[in-house]
């Protein structure tokens, strides 16, 4: 039986990077709210992003955006976010907003657009090399509407010729990881829409290349955990972001809509040793709040991905091998739900305050005052926000 006190040491590993955007404004096609207090720069992003780590010891990254997060001076910004106590992560780039894109990027049939889309990609890279990040991240818009508008394999291999540029130019200690979503914006094709195609393009670009997955990028009932398990096999799990679902890429707060998923992705995650502090494995949130507050948003995430990744430690290993050998299906099957339904909240908050933290950062947040103190103090200027 693994207890609670055989987990904690581990809990003292996780790391889970948040998104400079998730401090920001978002909504959807329809309407973006503005929030009091929502940051108005990417200071007082990575000073909301600090908060969220203050409060839980569970976030010490915050990954940029460019150009939202765009800068004079990289050093300066890193050593402020050295002060408030993070680092910066994950650079993503963004080849889906500039009207030049509007047949896509690194898949482009015109060289001078496909010429600008790699370019992009290498001042991420230069950036990078200043803000002491190791991992790219891209995402991609491309993708056509309608059967015909494009050469589908043309398009397939001119993104492999223009990742193949941007691979060139990382560092040793620098990683690409690609992003696969199924649809969106695109309606009938998207250019990296699986693990699959993810898969075949950064393997075939080298070590330095990984697959990036979303887990609200999937189709309806897909099994997550399949695919986990499956990149962690093949070495090619680089990172997560994590948020959740119910209808479409609603990057909503992680483990809000489905627990049980979330817990049965740690479980493969422990179970392919992609969780721990040499693991090669990014935990990341991509998550928006059009409707909260987002510091309380994020520490609801980070605090819901803790809970899921105690459980999915506690698993007793040996009684479900045991259970599978024997063919013992309502065997197995009892042993994850066991540790599924094990409430961890009492020995976690316990756990935090043996590190000097509230047991329950939530609602020492709440009372804190710092939400008030924000909306009072950030007037004026623009609210930041998707897409500025
Ligand atoms: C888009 O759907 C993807 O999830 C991206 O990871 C992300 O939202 C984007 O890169 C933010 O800029
Ligand atoms: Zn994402
Ligand atoms: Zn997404």
């Amino acid at each position: 039986m693994t207890s609670f006190s055989d987990i904690r040491p581990l809990l003292a590993e996780q790391a889970i990077e948040l998104p400079s955007w998730a401090f920001g404004n978002s909504g959807t096609r329809f309407k973006v709210f503005g929030t009091p207090g929502t940051p108005r720069t990417i200071q007082e992003k990575i000073t909301d992003a600090a908060t969220v780590n203050d409060y839980t010891q569970l976030a010490p990254a915050v990954a940029l955006h460019i150009p939202w997060d765009k800068v004079d001076d990289y050093a300066a910004l890193r050593e402020f976010a050295a002060e408030k106590g993070v680092r910066l992560g994950t650079v993503n780039s963004n080849t889906f907003q500039d009207d030049v894109y509007k047949f896509g990027s690194l898949t482009h049939v015109d060289d001078a657009v496909r010429r600008r889309a790699i370019d992009h990609h290498l001042e991420c890279i230069d950036i990078m090399h200043e803000t002491g990040s190791r991992d790219l991240k891209i995402w991609l818009a491309d993708g056509t509407n309608y059967p015909g508008q494009g050469d589908m394999r043309g398009r397939q291999d001119r993104l492999a010729a223009s990742l193949g540029e941007i691979y060139a130019r990382l560092g040793d200690e620098q990683r690409l990881v690609l992003e696969y979503k199924f649809f969106e914006p695109a309606f009938y094709h998207t250019d990296v829409p699986d693990w699959g195609t993810s898969y075949a393009q950064v393997t075939a670009l080298g070590e330095k290349a990984m697959v990036c997955l979303d887990t609200g990028h999937h189709a309806p009932g897909t099994n997550i955990e399949f695919i986990v398990m499956q990149l962690l096999r093949l070495g090619k799990l680089g990172s997560f972001d994590f948020n959740s679902r119910f209808y479409a890429d609603d990057d909503l707060i992680v483990g809000a809509a489905d627990p049980f998923q979330l817990f049965r992705i740690l479980v493969e995650v422990v179970r392919g040793d992609g969780y721990g502090a040499d693991s090669p494995v990014a935990f990341m949130l991509d998550q928006c709040h059009n409707v909260e507050d987002k510091i309380p948003g994020q520490i609801r995430s980070v605090l819901n991905v803790q809970e899921m990744t105690a459980r999915a430690l506690l698993v007793d290993r040996d009684a479900l091998d045991a259970a599978q050998s024997a063919g013992d299906v309502l065997g197995a099957n009892d042993v994850l739900m066991d540790a599924f339904y094990t409430d961890v909240r009492g020995d976690l908050a316990a756990w935090r305050e043996s590190r000097g933290l509230a047991g329950d950062p939530m609602r020492a947040y709440l009372a804190s005052g710092t939400q008030e103190r924000i909306a009072a103090e950030r007037v004026g200027g623009t609210q930041s926000g998707w897409g500025a």
